[in-house]
């Protein structure tokens, strides 16, 4: 039997950051409301892929074995998306994290369909490997590199392939070979439910699990970084144009999330 991942939904600043550090996942109930699950659902199903950007969308109709639907750069294909780049509450955790010249590195709009497999258990990215006994060290804190919030815009349950988080395992000072726990903890589904997001950092072990469900799972990404970490926003060499409609848009905020950073070291 799959375990649940206990997800506490901490109302405070200082003890939502405290639980990614500790954790490294943080949970927010609640964060849209249905019609705002409903419309960013039907957004992404009608955003077309854009080849150069790096977007795949396979089907079995077009000779894919299931399925998967990804838009990178969805804050510039629909303005919808702009209000996923600072949300109150979570943009709080993201700056007292990265810092208040944080910036976000991606967005992507994912659908994953019936037959999905599992993936391995990995980090996203491990800014620092260290022997367990240094990394577990009280005394060493590292710094929260890079986080991802999961927008979950369905109710989750086995079958739909639900993300797995070994908690605390950001503390191993290592990626998972083949673990499939650390430190007693096991793998651990999130069953949460949809309008619900997840903010973790890039070190903590965790995998997206196979669709055995007749249901397409939808996933709102949005990467978050500390500024001297490069947003990720193909195509590269200056191919990628921001939309100048959706620029005109945003708030200071958004702009800066987007890259419009007052000058400092190496600018
Ligand atoms: O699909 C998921 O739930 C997680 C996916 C993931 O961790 C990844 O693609 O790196
Ligand atoms: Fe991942």
């Amino acid at each position: 039997m799959a375990e649940a991942l206990s997800l506490v939904a901490y109302s405070d600043l200082e003890s939502q950051v405290e639980a990614l550090e500790r954790d490294g996942y943080v949970y927010f109930p609640n964060v849209l409301n249905a019609e705002e699950v409903a419309e960013l659902r039907a957004t992404m199903d009608r955003l077309e892929p854009i080849e150069e950007s790096l977007d795949r969308h396979s089907t079995p109709e077009n000779g894919g074995s299931f399925l998967n639907k990804v838009i990178n750069n969805s804050f510039n294909r629909d303005t919808l998306f702009l209000q996923y780049l600072d949300r109150p509450g979570l943009i709080d955790v993201v700056e007292a994290v990265h810092g208040e010249d944080c910036h976000c590195i991606g967005m992507q709009s994912w659908l994953t369909g019936p037959g999905r497999p599992d993936q391995r258990l990995h980090t996203d990215w491990l800014p620092i490997s260290l022997p367990e006994d240094v990394a577990t060290d009280p005394r060493v804190k590292i710094p929260i590199f890079i986080t991802t919030a999961h927008y979950y815009l369905d109710d989750l349950y086995e079958a739909l392939g639900p993300t797995k988080f070994v908690p605390g395992s950001h503390r191993s000072g290592r990626s998972p070979a083949e673990d499939t726990q650390w430190n007693g903890a096991k793998e651990q589904s999130i069953l949460c439910n949809a309008g619900d997001v997840v903010l973790f950092r890039s070190e903590v072990w965790h995998r997206g699990s196979a669709n055995r469900s007749d249901q397409t799972r939808y996933l709102l990404q949005v990467h978050y970084a500390k500024r001297m970490i490069t947003q990720k926003f193909p195509p590269y060499l200056n191919r990628f144009q921001f939309d100048a409609s959706i620029l005109a848009q945003l708030t200071p905020r958004q702009r800066r999330l987007l890259g419009d950073h007052r000058p400092s070291n190496y600018d």
